[in-house]
């Protein structure tokens, strides 16, 4: 059963702090491993990859054939039913039209001491996307993570995704074909992230590696964080829906579903303002568990970490909600905007009943590459500005560093720092005849 709290009850503080620090994912502690896995790759290159494939997942590579040949691609690809295609080209349109408008213009202006100022963007030159294998091996994740890369601008842009047993799924090569991929390997774990990370005889290393994995994934890239630039560390999903009593509590109940099927440590919470409605999508999320396919896992999630409380009012629900910050937040009230002014932590809000969450996973257009465990405090989706980076400009006249020049002189004095002292006197003194 999910936890059901109300504000009005006395325990109701004590039982929602015990929520917000609910720790739902046991962290593998395979740091000793994945360390002994880089040093290896580091130290021979291709041959280590190779032969901790054919271990992890029994598969024969050579040098030749870590990455997928095109024909190969094109094969797999043909497999594909046009209707999968149709959609997965939809789907990329739409992002790539919402992520075009997140590149930031450079910038540059005089001030008042006549100092040119201002910033540039650049992409980074080449990232590695990493795409689990197996049941999480989600074409939508290959386009959410190529193409804001894509748009930024990155010029080299590669796929590692494991294939265990040679089991390939052909709507990832597809994605990675719609997305503008470069080039698949079919390599996993560790393993790949530290050939990313640190190039081998064939896999050229890239400045920048995001995407989901496993316990081993997620270590390996803290550990080559600071060699390239990595996206975020991602939990389980999370959902927290507002909703009052006028919607259809099976709407409701599938939405809570979707996001608890993704992983038994998934969260889904419902906060209403009706103690009525909230057992009703109790109810309706139980009759729905009866049929789902994954309702071992959906109702694993919904028992351990699911929760419905009850508020006195949206606002009061608002405010709830930002301190969960959750990943994904769905308003399904008469004046989602108005709520949403109220909302100032979450990752990504879905506005209105016509919204379900799903919608932003595939198609809507934003990133479904979230903040997760209450980190929307501090950080965003994936996006454009991930893939690239901004270089600050400055130009002095001659007016203009007699008018700062000395400011800065007195600092580096202040500072002990006599060479940067002399460096602006040495103009000065030039300037001033
Ligand atoms: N909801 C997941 C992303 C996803 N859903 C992929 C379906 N496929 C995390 O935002
Ligand atoms: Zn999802």
């Amino acid at each position: 059963m999910p936890v059901f709290l109300n504000t009005a009850d006395a325990g109701f503080e004590a039982a929602f702090q015990t929520l917000l620090g609910q720790k739902r994912e046991e962290a593998e502690d395979v740091d000793q491993a994945v360390a002994a896995i880089i040093a290896d790759v580091r130290a021979r290159g291709d041959q280590a990859v190779i032969e901790l494939t054919q271990r992890f997942d029994r598969l024969a590579l050579t040098s030749e054939t870590l990455a997928f040949s095109p024909a190969e691609i094109d094969a797999e690809i043909a497999k594909v039913r046009p209707e999968d295609r149709d959609a997965l080209e939809l789907a990329a349109e739409r992002i790539r039209a919402y992520h075009a408008r997140q590149k930031p213009q450079d910038e540059s202006w005089t001030d008042s001491a006549g100092a040119m100022l201002g910033w540039r963007w650049t992409p980074v030159s080449a990232a590695g996307l990493y795409v689990p294998g197996g049941l999480a091996s989600y074409p939508s994740s290959v386009l959410m993570n190529a193409i804001p890369a894509k748009v930024a601008g990155v010029e080299r842009l590669v796929i590692a995704c494991p294939t265990p047993d040679g089991k390939v799924n052909p709507l990832v090569l597809l994605a990675a074909r719609i997305a503008g991929v470069d080039t698949v390997y079919r390599i996993g774990g560790a393993q790949a992230i530290a050939a990313l990370a640190y190039g081998t005889g064939t896999i050229a290393p890239v400045d920048k590696i995001t995407g989901p994995g496993n316990a081993f994934v997620a270590a390996a890239k803290r550990r080559v964080f600071g060699r390239v630039g990595i996206d975020m560390i991602a939990g389980p999903s999370e959902i927290l829906v507002i909703a009052d009593a006028d919607n259809d509590p099976d709407w409701i109940a599938l939405d809570l579903l979707s996001q608890a099927e993704h992983d038994e440590s998934a969260q889904s919470i419902l906060v209403t303002d009706s103690a009525a409605f909230g057992e009703a999508v109790a109810k309706a999320v139980a009759r729905r568990l009866e049929a789902l396919e994954r309702r071992a896992i959906a109702g694993a999630s919904w028992a351990t970490n699911g929760a419905v409380i009850v508020a006195r009012d949206l606002s009061e629900a608002a405010r709830l909600s930002n301190r969960v910050a959750p990943e994904h937040l769905e308003l399904c009230v008469p004046d989602p905007e108005g709520l949403a002014r109220e909302i100032t932590h979450a990752g990504a809000i879905f506005l209105g009943q016509y919204t379900p969450e799903a919608i932003g996973d595939y198609v809507g257009g934003p990133n479904h590459v979230l903040p997760t465990a209450r980190s929307a405090r501090f950080s965003s989706g994936l996006s454009a500005l991930d893939f690239l980076k901004r270089t600050t400009l400055a130009k002095m006249t001659p007016e203009a560093l007699k008018a700062i020049g000395p400011a800065a002189e007195r600092l580096a004095t202040s500072e002990s720092l006599q060479a940067h002292g002399l460096s602006v006197r040495a103009r000065l003194d030039r300037l001033n005849g």
